[in-house]
């Protein structure tokens, strides 16, 4: 697949406030933030979308729950959401897999 912005960040050949990362994982700020905290966790393996995740990946996409939870905590929020975006019709604009952790103000249901 051709190299994504999140690729490279996770390469090192571009730049990202890191706030966490793993062998497996990273996490940093999001450039246009949508909440007060806005944070998104990727895996180093260049997974396009959630839907390209098959059953090899399913204890890479429990850790990278367990990151969001991590980050949120350590971003000292006791209540957050985590979004993920699959394909260009849900609002996905970088084909590298993505969860956003937003906190820090009240969020509405259902979401638009
Ligand atoms: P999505 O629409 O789900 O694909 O979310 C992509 C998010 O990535 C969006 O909130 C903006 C953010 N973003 C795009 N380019 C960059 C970048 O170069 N650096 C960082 N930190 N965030 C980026």
């Amino acid at each position: 697949m051709t190299d994504t912005i999140f690729g490279k960040i996770a390469s090192g050949q571009a730049q990202a406030d890191i706030v966490y990362e793993d062998d497996r994982a990273l996490a940093f700020r999001d450039l246009n933030p949508q909440a007060p905290t806005h944070l998104l966790v990727i895996p180093r393996k260049p997974l396009a979308t959630l839907s390209e995740a098959d059953s090899d990946d399913q204890a890479l996409l429990g850790h990278l729950l367990l990151v969001a939870n991590r980050v949120a905590s350590e971003a000292g929020l006791e209540n957050y959401r985590v979004v993920v975006n699959n394909g260009a019709g849900a609002g996905q604009t970088v084909f590298h897999l993505h969860l956003h952790v937003l906190g820090g103000r009240n969020f509405s249901w259902p979401p638009g």
